[in-house]
């Protein structure tokens, strides 16, 4: 181990991409520890992620350009799928996960922020998919990812043209939800971490899972699949301490206080 750090702060876990000398590029040892900091995450009592990445100029650069440049096709798709399947992972992974983007986010580093439930970035971003310019496509879901988010349109014009962006940009066309000052960039993700995490457990991974399913099927089958989750919620802790918290409020407002979830 070496290349990510993971803290827990109450119920919320930061892991950081800490390799800032290549300005946290990911090679195949930085994907290896990354799944097993995933891997390791105490669902019982941590509710929401922060991903970051170390230093104050870089998120992740990409994928390691030194690394591929030698790479037969065989090696190539072997450090793809790992790419992918530590991407996919982070998208399915149970609880919702916040990209803190704190500076450039090229390839495989706009990938992976796009793996996560929800960005935000620093002031002094920058967004882009230069593959192109390399000889190769975008690997870690660039093409499926950044269509689902920004359109096919815009996607196609940033993927295309290899172009970067600044955060302005990212956050006009939608790729990240907000921008804020370098310094108060971390202060936001973990106010943002701690008020998802202060939500009942239960129902916000159930509803991360409905949206994340839901985008993949017809209206009708996300309807099922809402429906179904919505069902599961019922006879959870969340469920009836929240319901009965609003009745309870609705009594005598000051006699009670936002409901302490337990964790589910
Ligand atoms: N890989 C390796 N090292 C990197 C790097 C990267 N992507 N980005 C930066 N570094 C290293 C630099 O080599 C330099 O190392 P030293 O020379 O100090 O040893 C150090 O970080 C500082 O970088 P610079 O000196 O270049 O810093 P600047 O401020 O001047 O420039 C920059 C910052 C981010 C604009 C520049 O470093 C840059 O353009 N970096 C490359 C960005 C990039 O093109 N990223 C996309 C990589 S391609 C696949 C799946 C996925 C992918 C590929 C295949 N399969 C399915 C097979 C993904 C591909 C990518 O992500």
């Amino acid at each position: 181990m070496g290349f990510i750090d993971y803290e827990v702060e109450g119920a919320v876990g930061i892991i950081t991409i800490n390799r800032p000398k290549a300005l946290n590029a990911l090679n195949a040892d930085v994907l290896t520890e990354l799944e097993q900091t995933f891997d390791a995450v105490d669902l019982k009592t941590v509710r929401c992620l922060i991903l970051t990445g170390a230093g104050d100029k870089s998120f992740v650069a990409g994928a390691d350009i030194g690394a591929m440049s030698t790479m037969s096709k065989e090696e190539g798709k072997a450090f793809g799928k790992k790419g992918n399947d530590i991407f996919l992972k982070i998208e399915k992974f149970p609880i919702p996960v916040i990209a803190a983007i704190n500076g450039f986010a090229l390839g495989g580093g706009c990938e992976i922020s796009m793996s996560c439930d929800i960005r935000i970035c620093s002031d002094t971003a920058m967004f882009g998919q230069p593959e192109v310019g390399l000889g190769i496509t975008p690997g870690f879901g660039g093409t499926q990812r950044l269509a689902r988010l920004v359109g096919a349109g815009m996607a196609k014009q940033l993927i295309y043209t290899a172009r970067n962006i600044k955060a302005d940009e990212a956050f006009r066309i939608g790729l990240v939800n907000a921008v804020y000052p370098l310094e108060e960039l971390m202060p936001a993700a973990k106010k943002m971490a701690a008020t998802i995490a202060g939500n009942a457990p239960f129902a916000v991974r159930a509803c991360k899972k409905a949206i994340n399913e839901g985008l993949q099927v017809s209206i009708d089958e996300g309807a099922a699949i809402e429906e179904d989750l919505f069902g599961a919620c019922f006879e959870t802790y969340g469920q009836r301490e929240g319901m009965a918290n609003f009745l309870r409020k609705k009594d005598d407002p000051k006699k009670v206080k936002k409901v302490a979830f337990l964790d589910e």
